[in-house]
């Protein structure tokens, strides 16, 4: 399929995504959000597709939502059409996703990067929640994941302030996963992507799913739902495959 504000490659199993409105700091327009939710969705229901990689340019990941479209929205038709609604794609994807963050990640920028499972960043990243300063507030998550990835007091700040932190804050903070040099992020995440995708497939959804969980249930409940997840795993090939190959002292042929 062809897309006009996203390019999509195919590295064996690893999908890579790029954002692609670099003359608008890659802005997220209403196209941008239609030809993500198809992609992602069309990748994560792709069994050759075992991880995904969501990056964007040197200079912005993304500049938040595109303030150019947005300008003469109404109270009426924000809610009528749930308005921008459909990047929760990203949040609902089960196929790891990993955020490859380069420049400025701002606005529904720095929460769809959060919306990934984790954020490697470049080390000229930098994280914000400007919305406040456009007279309005985060809409896609940035009061609820920002305040349980780095706490209330940093995540209060970033929304009242508009402050941005750099990667080395993001990275002390928890917010970003590690920082690499900016010219080695896109094979990092390449990388990384392609490590998860040599992985027993049940184990990773089980391991993403129970990490998820932890965000929003109880400790006891999430305790539970890990160990039902774990129980479940010696019904898969894969896991007698694995232990068996540690055993053998050889590499793991997972199915
Ligand atoms: N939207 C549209 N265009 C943008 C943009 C944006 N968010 N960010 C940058 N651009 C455009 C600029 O207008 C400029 O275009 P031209 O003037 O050349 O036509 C071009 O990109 C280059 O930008 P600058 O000239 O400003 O470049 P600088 O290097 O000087 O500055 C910057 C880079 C990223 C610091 C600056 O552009 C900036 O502050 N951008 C805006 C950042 C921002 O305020 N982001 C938050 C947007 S609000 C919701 C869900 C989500 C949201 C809301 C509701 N619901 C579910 C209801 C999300 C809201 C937001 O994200």
């Amino acid at each position: 399929m062809q897309y006009e504000t996203i390019v999509v490659e195919r590295h064996d199993q690893v999908a890579l995504i790029t954002l692609n409105r670099p003359e608008a700091m890659n802005a997220l327009s209403a196209q941008m959000m239609v030809e993500m939710h198809g992609v992602i969705n069309e990748l994560d229901s792709d069994d050759r597709c075992r991880a995904i990689v969501l990056t964007g340019n040197e200079k912005a990941f993304a500049a938040g939502a595109d303030i150019k479209e947005m300008v003469d929205q109404t109270y009426l038709t924000a809610v009528q059409t749930e308005f921008l609604g459909e990047w929760d794609c990203i949040a609902n994807c089960r196929t790891p996703i990993v955020a490859a963050v380069a420049g400025y990640a701002l606005g529904g920028g720095c929460e769809i990067a959060m919306m990934c499972d984790f954020i490697l960043a470049a080390d000229n990243a930098k994280f914000g929640q400007p919305e406040i300063s456009i007279g309005t507030i985060p809409g896609l998550g940035g009061t609820q994941r920002l305040t349980r990835l780095v706490g209330k007091s940093k995540s209060m700040e970033m929304s009242l302030t508009g402050r941005m932190m750099d990667a080395e804050e993001a990275e002390r903070a928890g917010l970003v996963s590690r920082i690499v040099p900016l010219e080695e992020l896109q094979s990092e995440a390449i990388k990384v992507a392609t490590k998860i995708a040599g992985f027993s497939k049940p184990a990773v959804l089980l391991a993403k799913e129970c990490v998820l969980a932890a965000n929003n249930t109880t400790l006891d409940q999430g305790m539970r739902t890990e160990r039902r997840a774990f129980h479940s795993l010696f019904g898969t090939p894969d896991q007698k495959e694995g232990m068996q190959a540690f055993i053998d002292k050889r590499k793991a042929k997972f199915s």
